[in-house]
């Protein structure tokens, strides 16, 4: 099944599978909608279109997210492993032998000459055009999502820059504080590629902003993708279709075609204001502190253009899923870095980066501490502030049987590591903001080379013994404990 064309053939495919509500009743964007999400989120609830919002026409969308099964949906798969490894069939790509494999080959490579984004004359996204003073933010129906927040907040936006020194696109989802009509935040955080094109501009960096996308390539923006990689090619191939692109009324810059809402501008060198405090996916406020300010120089949008929005807060929220989709995508990518790691779990209680749970198949001393500074070291996943390593054949989504490994495993003296690097800048717990402590926990069994005694076996039941029990269970007139296989 080909993944949605754009928001609108999203809502009606959530509509159809019974994965969207109608909200008739009036809304507040102003905490009211935060609390009706925050309950549906945690009861994993429906996605929701609120269709009267206090002050605005636009109708808004949220919860869209905010399961496993709409994730699956949204990427037309039956397991979000089933994206990676479409991801990984192309990583590993292998000079093909035979003619079967190359005409395979072929087609792989044709994925991905299809994956970049396509110019196109006309867009939906700009069906209507303001600009000037008609420019008006209070036209869309912005949430102002907790009681300590500063101000209404966009918060599903996917934020467009061209490197000036490099030429190449970034997309990204930054939180944007609303200052007034025609102006908001850009809550670019230090280590991510937006702020990078910020630090590289010149006078100007123009900035375009596209609200309401296919949900591929809305999940795209928040993708952990090296700099040098345009997020939009992998929209473009995880749909199976490229993005289409339009140029800006207002700007130099492209943006996608099937948009619901753009908002293009600019960023003048040097312009800082203090943003915050907002009400994080940390489950706490970030506090107040100087980000760039972004001037609109059009607002452009579908004649009925719906508005997207998210909640963040205490795990788990709705962004959980888009956490969980990047954990699976990325998986082939990472084993392509550090081949012995099995599997890996990012904990939503952790907030993506407090916590990572690694497997590996362990070949020599030391190895669990390799991984660990490898893992230190790739991508966004080195502002990492703990790593557990367990053995390959520990689950590591299995959160009670890692527990079990730490306690019987870790000797503290000898397979704890601290160390100290970069941290995520939202983290409060840090002395300093953005760089602090590492911890590391080697939960692997240890050998005779790292110093310990012999490693004793782990209690297993025989095969013999468990089939035995299996074939045997009803006679036992047990009710309350299950056969294997029935459980
Ligand atoms: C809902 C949501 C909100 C986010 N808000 C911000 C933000 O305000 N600032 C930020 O730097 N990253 C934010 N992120 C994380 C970035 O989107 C993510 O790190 C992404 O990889 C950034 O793209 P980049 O690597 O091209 O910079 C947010 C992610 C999600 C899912
Ligand atoms: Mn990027």
């Amino acid at each position: 099944m080909a993944p949605p064309a754009d928001l609108r053939d999203w809502i009606a495919l959530l509509e159809r599978e019974g994965e969207l509500v109608r909200v008739a009743a009036e809304v507040d964007p102003d905490l009211e909608a935060t609390e009706i999400v925050d309950r549906t989120v945690k009861a994993g609830g429906p996605a929701l279109l609120f269709e009267n919002v206090k002050g605005s026409k636009l109708p808004l969308l949220i919860n869209q997210f905010g399961t496993e099964r709409r994730m699956c949906l949204a990427f037309g798969v039956e397991r979000l492993d089933d994206v990676a490894e479409r991801l990984e069939d192309v990583l590993e790509l292998q000079p093909p032998q035979g003619l079967v494999e190359k005409v395979r080959g072929l087609k792989k490579l044709k994925s991905i000459a299809d994956s970049m984004p396509k110019t196109v004359s006309r867009g939906a996204c700009q069906e209507v055009v303001l600009t000037g003073d008609e420019i008006d933010l209070d036209l869309l129906p912005i949430q102002r999502c907790w009681p300590g927040d500063s101000a209404p907040f966009i918060t599903l936006p996917a934020v467009i820059t061209i490197d000036p020194r490099t030429g190449t696109r970034n997309v990204g989802m930054y939180r944007m504080q609303k200052i007034d009509r025609r102006t908001t935040f850009m809550h670019w955080q230090i280590h991510k590629d937006g702020a990078a094109d910020w630090r590289g501009m010149g006078e100007r960096l123009e900035v375009a902003v596209a609200l309401g996308l296919d949900p591929v390539t809305a999940y795209s923006a928040s993708a952990p993708l090296p700099k040098h990689i345009d997020e939009l090619m992998l929209a473009g191939f995880l749909r199976g279709e490229p993005v289409e692109l339009v140029k800006g009324k207002t700007i130099e810059l492209e943006v996608p075609a099937n948009a619901e809402i753009v908002l293009e501008g600019y960023i003048e060198k040097g312009e800082l204001a203090v943003e915050g405090p907002f009400g994080d996916h940390t489950g706490y406020y970030s506090p107040a502190e100087p980000f760039p300010v972004f001037h609109l120089t059009a607002l452009t949008m579908r004649r009925d253009a719906v508005y997207p929005s998210i909640v963040v807060g205490k795990p788990p929220a709705e962004d959980a899923w888009l956490g969980k989709a990047t954990e699976r995508i990325f998986l082939p990518a990472l084993r392509m870095t550090v081949p012995e790691i099995v599997d890996y779990d990012l904990p939503v209680a952790g907030a993506f980066h407090n916590c990572v749970i690694v497997s590996i198949r362990k070949a020599y001393p030391g190895h669990a501490k390799k991984v660990m500074h490898a893992i230190w070291g790739l991508g966004m996943l080195s502002l990492s502030k703990s790593v557990v390593v367990v053995d390959e054949h520990v689950d590591p989504h299995d959160y009670a049987d890692v527990f079990f490994r730490v306690c019987a495993n870790v000797d503290p003296k000898r397979d704890v590591v601290l160390g100290e690097g970069p941290l995520d800048q939202l983290d409060h717990a840090p002395t300093l903001e953005a760089y602090g402590g590492k911890l590391g926990l080697d939960a692997t069994h240890k050998g005779p080379a790292e110093g310990t005694r012999p490693w004793p076996r782990e209690i297993e039941m025989s095969e013999e013994v468990r089939a035995l029990v299996d074939r045997r269970w009803s006679e036992y007139g047990i009710a309350s404990a299950r056969p294997r296989d029935a459980s």
